[in-house]
């Protein structure tokens, strides 16, 4: 693992899994989005990873122009390093997926190294009155859908995005066998190093959100790309902030954020994806950790400026 002097904290502000009914806290209008990414950013947060709503109804949006009406605005109060989903939701097609990228153009990107289930209906049993009638549906038929991500997608993508814009990657690994997918593109020359390894854990189809999974990826993480890669971890549910501290002091980075978690502690939702942020960091700094800023996050993953950018 290339150590990271300083712990790169990313925050993904609103994400696909959760539904407005779920989290009051939960970021959906262009105007939630830009201010919780930008308070976050001035709470520590070096990197803020992007999805889009639809503004009224709050469904997950693939639509360049919806990310349009908020990145800029957050770019232009903070210096962040802007990173577009490509992952959007488990319903949309390749061509969705992509398009925000590919219209943005961004430092950083995720690229999700594996097809998989990915389930997320619990909460559609956990609640009985929804803001929205697409909510339900959408949790319970999580169980019913394949996240495809394969092999031609992910080749496509490092293609398109990665020599096509100058776009890195941040590599989301939900499995061991992810890891092995991402030397087979390194071995074939698609992505260069160093690479962003972000061990998802706890999500319903990938690994579970056990340390001892957390280690393991780091081990073979390291056999795989010795100096090579980057670390960082998170985990999606109870274990969020478990994960994010943990991988720092294993030397890596971390990830919040209410994409994944809307929670600040058992059984209370979080007020803001700031207030994730700064319990991490004053974690950290409590233990004597230093919080990366953006530009230590670029030099650390060779990123390529933000002048660079389409936004
Ligand atoms: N919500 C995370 C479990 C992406 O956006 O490309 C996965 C994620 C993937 O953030
Ligand atoms: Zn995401």
């Amino acid at each position: 693992m290339k150590r990271s002097p300083r712990t790169v904290i990313s925050c993904a502000v609103t994400g696909s899994i959760h539904t407005p009914t779920m989290s009051p806290a939960l970021p959906v209008t262009p105007r939630e989005i830009a201010t919780q990414a930008i308070d976050a950013a001035g709470a520590g947060a070096a990197i803020l990873h992007l999805h889009a709503r639809d503004p009224l109804s709050g469904y997950p949006s693939a639509d360049p122009e919806v990310f349009m009406q908020f990145v800029p605005e957050i770019a232009a109060a903070t210096d962040a390093v802007i990173n577009i989903s490509t992952g959007g939701s488990t319903r949309m097609t390749t061509e969705q997926r992509l398009a925000p990228a590919l219209r943005l153009r961004p430092e950083v990107a995720s690229l999700n190294m594996g097809s998989m289930n990915f389930v997320f209906s619990g909460a559609a049993r956990k609640f009985t009155a929804w803001k929205h009638d697409w909510e339900r549906d959408y949790l319970l038929g999580s169980e019913d859908v394949i996240f495809a991500n394969t092999f031609s997608q992910i080749e496509r993508t490092m293609l398109e995005l990665g020599d096509g814009c100058g776009t890195r990657f941040e590599f989301e690994c939900y499995d061991i066998g992810h890891l092995y997918s991402l030397a087979h593109f390194a071995e074939r020359g698609l992505v260069e190093p160093p690479f962003l390894v972000q061990g998802v854990f706890g999500v319903l189809g990938g690994i579970g959100s056990d340390p001892e999974n957390l280690t393991h990826m780091v081990a073979i993480a390291d056999k795989l790309f010795g100096e090579d890669y980057v670390l960082s971890a998170f985990a999606a549910g109870r274990a969020q902030m478990d994960f994010a501290l943990t991988s720092a002091l294993l030397g890596g980075n971390s990830r919040v954020g209410l994409e994944d978690s809307l929670f600040i502690g058992p059984g209370q939702l979080a007020q803001s994806n700031a207030e994730q942020v700064t319990m991490l960091r004053n974690a950290l700094e409590s233990l004597g950790r230093q919080i990366a800023t953006p530009d230590e996050a670029r030099a650390l993953l060779g990123l390529k400026g933000r002048t660079e950018v389409a936004f």
